[in-house]
């Protein structure tokens, strides 16, 4: 038998985009900020728009591997919009809502996701790249946090994590070390109930992932992560926590996936459409509109023009994805170290003979796979799901 753990849970709006009673003076706060609310609103879609437009270029070849986050807008916008600039993020590759609002232009999340090492400039320059090894990102985030701490900064570092991710050693030695410290991060685990096809009841024994936090000696709380709101609340109070010294929070965030994992992945081989269907019923965009709509803040014109100009946008982005010439072969190695170690030179020869031998005029190699080295995702392909 489990021993009694009490998790708070906390929920704003109903399923149905109504505002549930008994709420906090914060909560009613945000509730009433029409521009608040109608901004996130926009974020969520903007985030929709370009996941759907980021897919169709990964099915048409344009783009690598592509995790879209379908179904999980609401705690990424939260995330986003809770932050402060100076704040430091330190992402998992889902993220794609709080990079928007980070700052990222289109264009760059794109030439990531494309395998262009330049894409991973966008945002505030504190910010960490995208983390594609499960986990790592955690352990960095103490490390950054505990700087900030030495250094007497007021700022926050938030860290992002899959349900998945939580099995990770590095993220239980970063909670603990983070617990221990009273280090400024914020933890926010968004659920999104499988890790690939690995669904969460079997991931772990525990009954949630957020009383992880009571080993490390965290506050930690799960939040509906498809409620904006309660979203928004959570990340207010734990970014508040941590900039003025009391130390680290967690916060699991309970959504659905409704999606495929990555565009390498067929979730119909392990969901039931009954299962993707009662998901859909609580998706967090079509809530928020609701309770929107309910205020008379929001209406079919202003949807429409809005959905206009996010496909405006994303297409925009796009056009400078596609235009942008390509990276040097030999661009991999610039970012991976300060100062070039005299040991990989060796490597990188090789790679300069193989891009002369290929662009000679008398070359087997034909154009085909000369634009395949310019811009090649198709061996990547799979390569988040492998690693
Ligand atoms: C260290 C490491 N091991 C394995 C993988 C392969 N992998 C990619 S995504 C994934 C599942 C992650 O699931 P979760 O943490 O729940 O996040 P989600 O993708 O569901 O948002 C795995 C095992 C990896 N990227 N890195």
């Amino acid at each position: 038998m489990q021993p009694h753990i009490e998790v708070p849970y906390q929920q704003c709006l109903s399923i149905k985009g109504q505002a549930l009673t008994g709420l906090s003076e914060n909560q009613n706060l945000i509730l009433q900020n029409e521009e608040l609310l109608k901004d996130a609103y926009r974020w969520m879609t903007l985030t929709r728009v370009y996941d759907q437009k980021a897919v169709a270029l990964q099915r048409t070849g344009q783009m690598g591997t592509y995790p879209a986050s379908l179904g999980q807008e609401a705690i990424g916008v939260a995330v986003g919009m809770a932050m402060a600039e100076q704040d430091t993020l330190v992402p998992y590759y889902r993220d794609h809502a709080t990079f928007l609002l980070r700052g990222w232009p289109i264009r760059d999340l794109l030439l990531y996701w494309g395998g262009d090492e330049r894409g991973s400039a966008g945002g505030p320059v504190q910010d960490f790249p995208i983390s594609v090894p499960i986990a790592t990102q955690s352990s960095h985030a103490v490390g950054v946090a505990a700087a900030m701490k030495i250094k007497g900064e007021a700022n926050a570092v938030v860290t992002t994590i899959g349900d998945g991710g939580t099995s990770k050693g590095d993220f239980l030695e970063a909670i603990n070390v983070a617990g221990a410290w009273q280090l400024p991060v914020v933890f926010v685990i968004s659920n999104n109930q499988y890790a690939i096809s690995v669904p969460r009841t079997i991931q772990c024994g525990a009954k949630t992932l957020a009383q992880k936090a009571v080993g490390a000696g965290i506050p930690f709380l799960q939040v509906d992560g498809n409620d904006f709101v309660a979203c928004y609340d959570a990340m207010q109070e734990a970014l508040e926590r941590a900039r003025s010294g009391k130390g680290a929070y967690l916060i699991e965030a309970v959504t659905y996936r409704l999606g495929d994992h990555t565009t390498a992945d067929d979730a119909t081989r392990y969901r039931s459409p009954e299962e993707v269907k009662e998901a859909w019923s609580k998706e967090p965009i079509k809530r928020l509109q609701t309770y929107l709509a309910e205020q008379g803040w929001w209406d079919e014109s202003q949807e429409k023009a809005w959905q206009k100009s996010c496909d405006q946008r994303v297409e925009e982005g796009i056009a400078a994805y596609k235009t942008m010439p390509p990276e040097p072969a030999e661009a991999m190695f610039d970012y991976l170290y300060e100062e070039f170690p005299e040991v990989m030179s060796a490597q990188l020869d090789l790679l300069y003979r193989k891009v002369e031998r290929m662009r000679a005029p008398d070359s087997v190699v034909d154009e085909l796979e000369l634009d395949g080295l310019e811009r090649d995702d198709s061996a990547n392909d799979e390569s988040l799901d492998e690693e």
